[in-house]
């Protein structure tokens, strides 16, 4: 097992990490910029180092100086967290070559998953379900048309370097296509360096299901199950559950060994992600593979019960999984992202000074954060603060339970998604489980 692992991230899921260490026994290494200086992070690691100024570009991307922290704080493993460094194959390959064990896949393994019309041939050859376009990329408008129109409309046109909603495009006819293609493919060569697009059939109110994977390095993978993930807007998850209100144990079985499929076929090891989008029609399709941890993982530990922190950090080690299939999923839980955003004003980051500070409790209520009476939330990073997670015997036991926890979490100085969470649980179609992706952006339409 490792002795000492570097933690090349911020935050709650830094401080996770941490958690998860010490019940291994292994020691700490945090890495902050000058703006976290004094995040619990670095107040609960072992060690740490300040490895730059406050914007992430020269701290928390900034690959020499956090590979001199590891070598002078002799660490000999790295966990990335998610975000920054996480899935950047380049950095995975670095610290290998370092000596570092990087906690997470191979770097070919990231990069085969990070370029999403390669991801979509290496399902398709693993027999996985895809939506139904095209396996060739193109930047030609002509070919992308005559594509279209083979696949049939409406289509989306997406990005092939692309990830999270950029360089996307729905087109219900010829028209919308060309006026799609070109902003798509502009978007795409802006983000990405690379103007390259391919098509699929567009699937009209679909839902976001992801299966959670584990993998080994001796060849073994398992899946925990789901988590529905369709309440978003633009691409920023606000509540994710498990299990997904819409899986039912056959459906679960059928994503869950595509998703072990998938994994298998690129030998993967770590923790990842399959995500998938779930048709009204009960059809599921291979939508892109996240190689690493995410923000979302706790509603999964809370209904396995298992440590998914871990099991990543074992895995890295060398060590068999003990999970041989899946495990029972018992009870229901829920997880609200509380971000400093204004809900009033286009959810617009709201940093500043948390004024007063107080977490929920009671039976089946987590708070993972970072935060704390007095805590300077600073401008430069992501603004999610903390992640409510509870776990209850049922979908309204859960969804109950999270409401109380809102009402309960004093958080002033700042604004919060904590009200807009709240109207979100306590929304019919939540309530009745029936939402799909469009659920947010016609909510705010509405209000
Ligand atoms: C789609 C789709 C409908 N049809 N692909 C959004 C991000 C990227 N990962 C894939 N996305 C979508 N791909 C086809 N063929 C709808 C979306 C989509 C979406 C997916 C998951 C969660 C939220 C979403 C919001 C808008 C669009």
């Amino acid at each position: 097992m490792f002795r000492k692992i570097l933690i090349a991230n911020r935050g709650e899921i830094a401080l996770r990490i941490i958690r998860a260490c010490r019940e291994l026994d292994i020691r700490t290494v945090a890495v902050h910029s000058e703006a976290d200086q004094d995040s619990l992070h670095v107040r609960f690691s072992d060690e740490h180092i300040c490895i730059g100024p406050p914007p992430s570009r020269e701290s928390y991307l900034n690959v020499p100086r956090i590979l001199a922290a590891a070598e002078i704080t002799g660490a000999d493993a790295v966990h990335p967290g998610y975000g920054f460094l996480a899935e950047n194959a380049e950095f995975a390959e670095i610290c290998e070559r370092a000596g570092l064990v990087f906690i997470g896949p191979t770097p070919e393994q990231i990069r085969r998953m990070g370029d999403k019309a390669e991801a979509r041939r290496t399902m398709i050859a693993a027999d996985v379900p895809v939506v139904p376009g095209s396996t060739e990329p193109t930047d030609d408008e002509a070919s992308g048309l005559a594509e279209a129109r083979r696949i049939g409309f409406p289509v989306m046109i997406k990005a092939a370097a692309g990830g999270g909603g950029k360089g996307m495009r729905a087109a219900f006819d010829e028209d919308e296509f060309k006026r799609g293609f070109t902003v798509a493919r502009n978007e795409a060569e802006a983000n990405f360096g690379n103007p390259t697009v391919y098509l699929e059939k567009l699937v009209e109110r679909p839902r976001h299901v992801e299966i959670q994977v584990l993998g080994d390095r001796h060849g073994s993978v398992v899946h925990l199950g789901e988590r529905d993930c369709s309440i978003q807007r633009r691409h920023q998850k606000l509540i994710e559950e498990a299990p997904s209100p819409s899986v039912t144990p056959e459906l679960r079985e059928a994503m869950g060994a595509a998703a072990v499929k998938g994994a298998r076929a690129i030998g993967y090891h770590g923790a990842g992600t399959v995500e998938f989008l779930l048709a009204p029609d009960g059809q599921f399709y291979f939508m892109e593979m996240n190689t690493r941890i995410q923000v979302e993982h706790p509603v999964t530990e809370l209904v396995t019960s298992t440590d998914l922190i871990k099991e990543q950090i074992r895995v890295a080690a060398g060590e068999k999984l003990a999970l041989r299939e899946p495990p029972p999923l018992v009870g229901h839980s829920i997880e609200c992202r509380i971000n400093a955003e204004d809900p009033e004003q286009g959810f617009r980051p709201s940093p500043g000074t948390i004024t007063t500070f107080h977490a929920p409790g009671g039976p089946g209520v987590r708070v993972d954060t970072h935060i704390y009476d007095g805590y300077v939330v600073p401008p430069f990073y992501d603004s999610m603060l903390a992640k409510l997670v509870v776990h209850g015997t049922t979908r309204d036991e859960a969804r109950r339970r999270a409401y109380h926890a809102l009402e309960e979490f004093i958080l002033e100085g700042i604004h919060s998604t904590i009200p807009f969470l709240r109207q979100v649980l306590a929304h019919p179609d939540f309530v009745s489980g029936d939402v799909d992706t469009g659920f947010v952006e016609r909510y705010l339409a509405r209000s």
